[in-house]
């Protein structure tokens, strides 16, 4: 167990994105599926923002938005689980930053460094897009123990693209072991 661990295990964040379907839905679906794994439980979640495409322009517009939760996985089987929860709603890979049903990328896990083939953490482009850092902003406390909170903020300051990003709906996504915002 290391500094930024509990006995519920460690707190990680993940950025979640969608442009197909219904976009809402699926971003509730997601959520709801990682809570029902038994060694993950969200604690909480951002608003959801309507985001322009970045990188690959020649796509419908996205709803993004982050969540942070608690698990007791390692951060490759927390991976393995969110790529599982993307193919069941509906994910199919054509194009490289192309359109999606749903996007699960892990962004944090505490003090966590990892580059592997399959896993860099933390997520080496997060600091790099508004899409990421405006809804991050919304659920890292000003304590948070792992430092995240000023390397958030300070990378919102200067990023660019944040006029690109609009507030949709604050989260509406709630169940009974974990009331929203506690
Ligand atoms: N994801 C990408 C590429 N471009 N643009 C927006 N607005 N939101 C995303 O989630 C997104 C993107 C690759 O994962
Ligand atoms: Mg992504
Ligand atoms: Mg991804």
């Amino acid at each position: 167990m290391n500094a930024h661990s509990t006995s519920e295990g460690s707190e990680a964040y993940i950025a979640l994105g969608a442009n197909l379907g219904e976009r809402e839905h699926t971003l509730y679906e997601a959520i709801t599926a990682l809570d029902e794994h038994p060694g993950i439980r969200v604690l909480r979640c951002s608003s959801l923002y309507e985001t322009e495409p970045v990188g690959y322009l020649d796509q419908p517009s996205f709803l993004n938005m982050t969540v942070a939760v608690s698990t007791t996985l390692a951060p490759e089987e927390l991976l393995v689980y969110m790529l599982e929860v993307e193919s069941r709603l509906g994910r199919v890979r054509h194009i490289p930053n192309g359109p999606r049903t749903i996007d699960l990328d892990l962004l944090w896990m505490g003090a966590a460094q990892l580059a592997t083939p399959d896993l860099e953490l933390p997520h080496p482009r997060m600091l790099e897009r508004a899409f990421v850092l405006v809804p991050l902003a919304d659920i890292v406390p000003n304590q948070d123990p792992s430092g995240l909170y000023s390397i958030v903020h300070t990378a919102l300051n200067s990023v660019d693209g944040k006029d690109g990003i609009q507030l949709w709906k604050t989260c509406s996504w709630r169940n009974d072991s974990a009331p929203f915002g506690s």
